[in-house]
């Protein structure tokens, strides 16, 4: 017998199949889980569903924290790299007294370094594109709009996709024009070289009333009556349907001498101004507009039937203040009635329900019926007790049901609280300086900017006021910041520190510097600052932040900053930008218009809307700004309400 054979070895014999199955590819493996899948029971497997979706619904909930921290997280990098860089000015502040008060608040702001103001590096300011390339799109689109005309409804028209801005102003996307060369042409001679001063300011101001024209002329052939015009597309935009460019021109007209122009609108207040419209207005910009350019044209004019609306608008936002806080909500319907938050919250914006405190007060001292101030003075009294301030710094919305500030510790001087700080010191100043409350929020308010929010950019060391977000420093800066060089240049005026006005120097340059470092010579919407040693320049810009929307604030501060020192570059600083506003946003068939594109001089890429505040704020205030008629709107006689509607400051008799 054989003895069997002994295996030393197991002979294996791989099928491809086989083969396949020990490989470690992704298909193996996708293969293989599938299986694994597939052996589960159904309770096992719709528990890991279940699990997955859970785990989806929580990523996509904590999304925009995670963005936010991460946000943080970088710009504390740029902050921490900052703050190697030794500043010796921005120590904090000593005490100092406010004269008439006798009263201790801290308020010193270090001497600016002495710099004369930077040129841009770079200022490419090519000429604007080419006029037929405007016609054609001009012409296209008017066929389209025509069409569309009259179907606009309470702030949209239909079918046409627009953006909200702050406070509501509307967006539309961006249209493909280009402006047109401006009336002045490039290389005009500027006034202020070929005659005496006083002959230039009146040249000046003669350009700025010729610029006034030429944007009423396209209000009152495509837009009149209506909200706002639309100068390419010729036509106009209805927001709350009250004829709002109307009348926030209304005193500007008066103010520059346009008593023709002013009868007209009279006549359109008188007739067609009704209140009684089913319309959702938002509390805040129908009073700073509406509320407001009607008590100012009362006030300069004398007319009564300006008080007359002015008292129908005021009494028609009264519902607004119907709520378990007090704190008004952001919206009324003037018809019925009937005020209600936005749809999605019940906070109202902070600087909203603080900066209607102007108007109402006025319209009671001129009325003598006491019910609005009493609703707006319990609006502060009842900010100012309130937990949740940084150092006098709010945060940007207040609950309307529990009264308390929301989404704390973000604070900014821009959208959203920045009239807040405006009305402290400027009710102050309407109520005749006795509100000793106001002051002193305002002031602390200012001492909370000067230890949180300033610091000096690379590298120029231009001071800009940044943004604070759970401790985390933001160089962020908007445009609307630059109505502060002009609060604290009014502030200082009017005894509060003699250190705010060395604060508004050094801003004012950087807000002037916001224009003159970008390529057109206008400022984008929002900035920000370099903080790095030796990398780039001073002002940065995101594509999104591109676009201007014809806004006041720098032209505001310099209108002040011009009154209080009467230094002349304040005035030629402000004729630059008048130039490039002429260059970059005039429409040639009438109007003006706000641009995507502050960046692209070929292209500044027009949106085709004239916000209301360009004829309300922005060219009053470059008419003051050249005019040498210090008693033209007497700074120590009225205060101007944040939509540049000049108010009587109260007297004691
Ligand atoms: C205006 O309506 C007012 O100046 C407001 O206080 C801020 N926004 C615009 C102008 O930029």
């Amino acid at each position: 017998m054989y003895p069997p054979t002994r295996k030393d070895f197991i002979s294996l014999t791989l099928t491809e199949q086989d083969s396949r199955s020990y490989n470690n590819s992704k298909n193996w493996r996708r293969k293989s889980c599938w299986r694994k899948w597939k052996q589960l029971s159904r309770l096992q497997r719709s528990l890991i569903l279940f699990l997955l979706a859970f785990l989806l619904v929580c990523a996509l909930a904590t999304y925009p924290n995670l963005a936010e921290h991460w946000r943080a997280l970088t710009e504390r990098s740029v902050q921490e790299e900052w703050s190697a860089v030794d500043i010796p000015e921005l120590k904090p502040v000593n005490p100092a007294v406010i004269p008439e008060q006798e009263r201790k608040i801290g308020l010193v702001f270090p001497e600016p370094p002495p710099q004369k103001p930077k040129k841009a590096p770079s200022n490419k300011r090519g000429p604007p594109v080419l006029q037929h390339r405007l016609m054609k799109r001009e012409n296209a689109s008017e066929t389209q709009v025509k069409e569309k005309e009259g179907q606009a409804v309470n702030g949209e028209e239909e079918g046409e996709k627009s953006l909200v801005s702050w406070r509501g102003a509307m967006i539309e996307p961006e249209r493909g024009t280009e402006p047109e060369p401006s009336a002045k042409e490039e290389g005009a001679p500027d006034p202020a070289a070929q005659e005496g001063p006083a002959a230039a300011a009146h040249e000046r101001q003669k350009a700025v009333v010729e610029a006034f024209q030429h944007a009423w002329k396209g209000y009152k052939e495509f837009a009149w009556g209506q909200d706002e015009l639309k100068p390419i597309s010729k036509s106009y935009g209805t927001w709350f349907g009250l004829g709002l460019t109307l009348v926030d021109a209304l005193d500007t007209m008066w103010i520059i001498g346009l008593k023709e122009e002013f009868e007209e609108a009279k006549k359109w207040v008188a007739t067609d101004l009704q209140f009684t419209k089913n319309v959702d207005v938002n509390l805040f910009e129908s009073t700073i507009r509406i509320l407001g350019g009607l008590l100012s044209t009362y006030h300069l004019t004398g007319e009564d039937i300006f008080l007359e609306k002015a008292k129908d608008i005021g009494t028609r936002l009264m519902p607004a203040f119907n709520t378990p806080s007090k704190i008004p909500y952001s919206d009324v319907n003037l018809g019925r009635g009937t005020a209600h938050p936005p749809r999605w919250t019940s906070d109202s914006t902070v600087a909203e329900v603080t900066s209607i405190q102007l108007e109402f007060r006025d319209l009671s001292q001129t009325t003598g019926d006491s019910q609005y101030q009493k609703v707006v003075d319990g609006v502060m009294k009842h900010v100012h007790g309130l937990a949740g301030k940084h150092d006098g710094l709010v945060p940007m919305f207040i609950n309307t049901n529990n009264g308390q500030f929301s989404h704390l510790g973000v604070f900014t001087l821009g959208a959203r609280a920045d009239s807040y700080y405006e009305y402290l010191l400027k009710q102050w100043i309407q109520g005749g300086k006795k509100e000793t409350e106001l002051l002193e929020d305002y002031v602390q308010a200012i001492e909370g900017v000067k230890k949180h929010l300033l610091r000096k950019s690379q590298p120029s060391q231009l001071t800009f006021v940044g943004e604070l977000a759970h401790n985390n420093f933001s160089p962020k800066m908007d445009h609307l910041v630059c109505f502060l060089p002009g609060t604290l240049a009014l502030g200082a005026h009017h005894g509060v520190s003699s250190e705010h006005m060395e604060l508004a120097k050094a801003l004012m340059e950087t807000c002037y510097q916001m224009y003159a470092q970008i390529e057109t010579g206008l400022s984008p919407e929002i900035v920000h600052f370099n903080l790095i040693p030796r990398h780039g320049r001073d002002v940065e810009v995101k594509p999104a932040d591109r676009h201007n929307l014809l806004r006041p604030e720098t032209v505001e501060s310099l209108f002040y900053l011009y009154r209080f020192t009467r230094d002349k570059k304040y005035q030629d600083w402000g004729w630059e930008i008048f130039q490039n506003f002429n260059k970059y946003t005039r429409v040639s068939t009438g109007g003006y218009t706000s641009i995507s594109n502050v960046r692209n001089p070929d292209n500044p890429d027009p949106r085709d809307k004239m916000e209301s505040f360009f004829l309300g704020e922005t060219l009053k205030y470059f008419y003051l700004l050249f005019s040498e008629d210090f008693d033209l709107i007497n700074l120590d006689k009225f205060v101007f309400n944040t939509e540049a509607h000049p108010l009587p400051i109260w007297t004691s008799s």
